[in-house]
C-alpha cells in the first residue's frame, strides 16, 4: 500500500526497535538514507541498525563510523532505497516478506512492502527523507545531514543527472543554509578521489568499450579477471556506468561487472529511451535514465541477451 507523508510519520513515532535495510552493492544513496533514518528514529527515542549485505565501502566511513547500532531482536522492519526485495541479500529471507515500511524513489518498486512511501519524482531516496522530515517538523542533526547530502549529491551525479530538479536544490539549499558542512570536501571523496587500482582501470577503459547497433549501445564489461589484476574490488566500480554514454552517438550504455555467481549490469540512457522498461523485461529495475538487472550465463551469452533486447528497445 503507497502511504503519504502523514502515514509515514505516524508509522515512525510510534515503531519500536527498527532494523534498516540497505540494498547490496550499497551506494551513498541507501547508506546516506539508512543512518539518516537511524538518526531521525534516534530523535524521536527508537532504537534502531542498518544493515546491508555488503560491508560498506571506506569512502562512506564519515558516515557510518556511528556504528550500525545496537544488538536487539527487531520488532519493526523498514527499507530505504530497496526497490525489490532480491536486492537484499542475505537479508532477503530473513527479512523479505515482513518489511513493514519502505521508503523509496524508483518506478519501478516491487510494492512488496505493508507500507510503501515511494516518490518517484525524487532524485534520491534521501531527498524523500529530507522532505519526511520536513513534513514532520523535525530539525536534523548535523550528520543526518550530511548523510542526505551525500545520498542527494551521489544519486543526481553532483547535481548533473536527469533526475535533479528545483526540489532537489531546494532541500540541498536548505541542508547548506542550516549545516556548516565541508560539502567541497564529501564531493571530492564521493567523485574525485579513486583507488591506484580504479585509475589503473579507467586507463584501461578506452580499450574495453564495445561499440554495438550502429554505436547506439556501448557496452563495458569487467570481469573478475580484470578486477584482480588491477587489485580493485566491485565497490570501487561505483560511477562506472555513466562511462558508457561519453560518445555523442550512444543512447543506451550497459556497464557489466562479473560477481560470483552472475553479472550484474547497469544500464544507462541518454535521451529518451526508458531502461528501467527494458531491465523489467530481463527481471530487474529502476530509473528511466538509469536502471540495473542481473543476468547468469557466460559474458557472451549475458552480451548476446543485453544486445538483443536493447535492438528491439531501439525499433
Ligand atoms: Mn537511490
Amino acid at each position: 500500500m503507497y502511504i503519504s507523508f502523514g502515514e509515514a510519520e505516524t508509522f515512525l513515532r510510534n515503531c519500536k526497535d527498527a532494523v534498516i535495510i540497505t540494498h547490496r552493492n550499497p551506494d551513498g544513496d541507501c547508506i546516506g538514507a539508512g543512518f539518516g533514518l537511524k538518526d531521525i528514529l534516534q530523535q524521536l527515542g527508537i532504537r534502531s541498525r542498518v544493515v546491508c549485505h555488503d560491508d560498506f565501502p571506506e569512502r562512506f566511513d564519515f558516515l557510518t563510523n556511528v556504528g550500525a547500532g545496537e544488538d536487539f531482536e527487531p520488532q519493526t522492519v523498514i527499507a530505504v532505497d530497496v526497490a525489490d526485495p532480491s536486492l537484499m541479500g542475505k537479508y532477503q529471507e530473513i527479512y523479505g516478506k515482513r518489511v513493514q515500511l519502505c521508503i523509496d524513489h524508483h518506478v519501478s518498486n516491487k510494492n512488496y512492502a505493508e507500507k510503501t512511501l515511494l516518490r518517484a519524482d525524487a532524485s534520491a531516496t534521501c531527498e524523500v527523507i529530507y522532505q519526511l522530515a520536513e513534513s514532520m517538523g523535525l530539525d536534523i542533526s548535523r550528520h543526518c545531514a550530511m548523510c542526505l547530502y551525500t545520498g542527494i549529491a551521489t544519486d543526481t551525479g553532483c547535481f548533473r543527472f536527469d533526475c535533479t530538479t528545483y526540489r532537489t536544490h531546494e532541500a540541498v539549499a536548505d541542508i547548506m543554509k542550516k549545516f556548516d558542512i565541508n560539502f567541497a570536501r564529501i564531493n571530492r571523496y564521493m567523485f574525485d578521489v579513486k583507488s591506484e587500482g580504479r585509475i589503473k582501470l579507467e586507463s584501461m577503459l578506452n580499450g574495453m568499450m564495445e561499440l554495438y547497433l550502429g554505436g547506439k549501445l556501448c557496452i563495458i564489461a569487467v570481469t573478475n579477471e580484470i578486477m584482480e589484476k588491477v587489485g580493485i574490488d566491485s565497490s570501487e566500480l561505483e560511477g562506472f556506468a555513466n562511462l558508457t554514454l561519453q560518445l555523442e552517438k550512444t543512447e543506451i550504455g550497459i556497464f557489466i561487472r562479473e560477481r560470483e555467481n552472475d553479472f550484474k549490469c547497469s544500464f544507462r540512457s541518454s535521451g529518451d529511451i526508458n531502461v528501467s522498461e527494458i531491465c523489467q523485461q530481463l527481471g530487474g529495475g529502476g530509473h528511466a535514465k538509469a536502471s540495473g538487472c542481473n543476468m547468469a550465463g557466460t559474458l557472451d551469452e549475458v552480451k548476446t541477451k543485453m544486445i538483443e533486447t536493447v535492438r528491439e528497445a531501439l525499433c
